[in-house]
């Protein structure tokens, strides 16, 4: 018996199924699983580029007789959607397992998604493990099982089954031989007259699997009373044995293909039936449309957002225990970016100069939050690129402010390239800002094809990002150190003036603080402060100011002698220690 997060256990269930090929983009709440797996012995895991690459690659390994596991957040199954529904005609060689992790109430999504759907439409059927335990055994069922139906399966988690530690069972791997590869164009090449059979194979395929669904032992009944019945999956179904100890349950293993007839055995069984789903209503129209009558909830059931036993019991009318406010006494800490991030000056001289600023999805998009304040948009990966170019067509004809898309090194190799090379083609105007910190900061620093880093540590090649970017076709290309408040002036006045009605790509690059954590000196602000405020606009963590003076202060512990601030006191009122080991006077 092992302590696990549901993460670690279906790396873990993968492994002692016998997949020894790992491919994935990191994404909250999926990272940790791809991490964990390339700890196995005998796995060879990568980062992809994106996650539609990484379910081809995918496809090609099982196509080849691997056993492979893939891993990507909710929207990252957008991203793979393509490959994903083709895949559910081409079926699988060696089983491949696709995890999908959504995140009810986005603590660091977008969006919220409920990935069933995807397997809804793309026919590909899904396990809903409850808890740790049931990640490693429905993982390890599940390479069997997509051999079996000739498909790939998919596992749904969401935040509270992917980061909760519970015990599970391990085992030794099966020692699993992959399959030979055998050409066999009809099953592989989906064009048109291979692609029709295949869905007929793939219909064939849906009745044995709702067949099978019928007596699936990743469902089961749990008979307490006959008034309520409740059929819920997932990390609901622990919300729901808490807050309704007396209610029976349907718990769903197994979420789609559904099985029709043991529900409608089991709301025939109790006198009220509920379905209760997080932030989603896939579960409660399926079980609908198949004519089970649903009651109504007594008091209302939140439509986003996780659920709790509180918000269940609330919803069956029940008492909810008190809530007991913390004393309003506890520091506000807004998500900021570190002390001595590079991202903070380009953001900083962005508002300056009042530029529209196309946002995307990494740390940077912090630079979002006041007193930066300094992004307009953000939708999803790739995006910024794509916006801007698409803002200058619509202001093309009008007056008006520089437009500014601002990316990632990881995002740009994710999807800013294609966008970039949109704006190439069709003559596109605006500058872009590629933030190359030199790795995938915000999902825990991955390696990425502009910095080389591998998963596993293999050795690798390491993109030339300003290469790439003139080889795109890009002429106003320059490289700035973001950390030179006067280089990124500068560099974002000559793009946004001079060269304003071409195309142009700054890329700045500073390797992120949380890489190396070295610490220099620390800053101090000595007795010249004037009150004025400039160095609290950046929005370092470090620099505070009193409420009433209005002095600036930094603090020590937190300062790691970055600099940034000093190049912005006009009155040379901040200043750097000799040494570390003394606070040279801070307040
Ligand atoms: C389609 C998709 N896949 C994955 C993610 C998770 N994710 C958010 S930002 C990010 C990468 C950020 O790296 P980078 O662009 O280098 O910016 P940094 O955080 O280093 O500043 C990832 C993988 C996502 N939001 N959407």
């Amino acid at each position: 018996m092992q302590l696990m997060s549901g993460n670690e256990a279906i790396a873990r269930g993968a492994w002692e199924a016998g997949a020894t090929i790992g491919v994935a983009y990191p994404g909250t709440p999926s990272t940790e699983t791809m991490e964990s797996f390339a700890t196995y012995e005998g796995v060879y895991a990568e980062w992809c580029t994106n996650e539609k690459v990484a379910v081809e690659v995918g496809i090609g390994a099982s196509a080849a007789g691997a056993r492979v596991l893939s891993t990507m957040k909710h929207v990252g199954v957008n991203v793979a959607a393509d490959p994903l529904f083709t895949a559910a005609y081409t079926g699988v060689n060696g089983g491949y397992v696709i995890l999908a992790a959504d995140d009810p109430g986005m603590y660091s999504s977008q969006n919220e998604q409920d990935s069933h759907f995807y397997a809804l439409s793309a026919h590909i059927p899904m396990l809903d493990p409850a808890d740790a335990a049931e990640a490693l055994s429905f993982t390890r069922d599940a390479y069997g099982l997509s051999e079996q139906f000739d498909v790939p399966f998919m596992i749904r988690s969401t935040v509270r089954v992917s980061h909760t530690k519970t015990p599970v069972e391990v085992q030794e791997p099966i020692g699993y031989e992959p399959k030979e590869y055998v050409k066999d164009a009809p099953k592989w090449v989906m064009m048109p007259a291979y692609a029709k059979p295949r869905r007929k194979v793939q219909l064939d395929r849906i009745a044995a699997l709702e067949a099978w669904a019928e007596e699936c032992p990743y469902n089961r009944v749990e008979m307490k009373g006959a008034d309520i019945g409740v059929i819920c999956c997932g990390a609901v179904y622990q919300h729901v044995v808490d807050a309704l100890p007396d209610a029976s349950v349907f718990k769903l293993g197994l979420t789609w293909p559904l099985p029709r007839k043991a529900l409608a055995d089991f709301a025939e069984s109790v006198e009220q039936v509920f379905v209760v789903e997080e932030g989603s209503d896939y579960l409660t129209s399926l079980v609908s449309a198949q004519g089970i009558q649903l009651s109504e909830f007594p008091c209302t059931l939140p439509r986003d957002g996780e659920l709790s036993p509180g918000l269940i019991k609330y919803a069956f009318g029940q008492a909810v225990p008190e809530h007991i406010d913390v004393p309003n006494d506890v520091p506000r800490r807004p998500p900021a970016l570190c002390p001595g991030c590079p991202h903070r000056l380009v953001f900083k001289e962005l508002s300056k100069i009042r530029a529209i600023v196309t946002g995307d999805i990494g740390c940077y998009t912090l630079g979002a939050l006041p007193p930066l304040a300094a992004m307009d948009t953000c939708v999803d990966m790739g995006a910024s690129v794509s916006m801007s170019h698409g803002f200058e067509l619509a202001l093309a004809n009008r007056e008006h402010k520089p437009v500014v898309a601002v990316i990632g090194d990881s995002t740009f190799g994710h999807s800013g390239l294609s966008s970039l090379i949109t704006t190439v083609y069709n003559k596109g105007a605006g500058t872009v800002c590629i933030l190359d910190n030199r790795t995938t900061a915000m999902t825990g620093r991955q390696g990425n094809p502009f910095n080389g880093v591998t998963l596993q540590n293999r050795e690798s090649r390491e993109l030339d990002l300003v290469g790439v970017v003139k080889a795109l076709g890009v002429e106003n290309v320059s490289l700035v150190d973001p950390h030179d408040a006067e280089a990124v002036r500068e560099a974002l006045k000559t793009a946004t003036t001079t060269q304003a009605d071409e195309l142009s790509v700054i890329v700045f690059k500073a390797p992120c603080v949380l890489l190396h954590r070295q610490r220099k000196p620390h800053y101090f602000v000595n007795a010249d402060c004037r009150s004025c405020g400039v160095c609290a606009t950046l929005g370092c963590p470090a620099i505070s100011k009193d409420a009433e003076t209005g002095l600036a202060s930094i603090d020590p512990a937190l300062c790691i002698g970055c600099g940034q601030c000093a190049q912005y006191c006009k009155f040379s009122a901040i200043e750097q220690v000799a040494d570390t080991s003394t606070n040279g006077g801070a307040r």
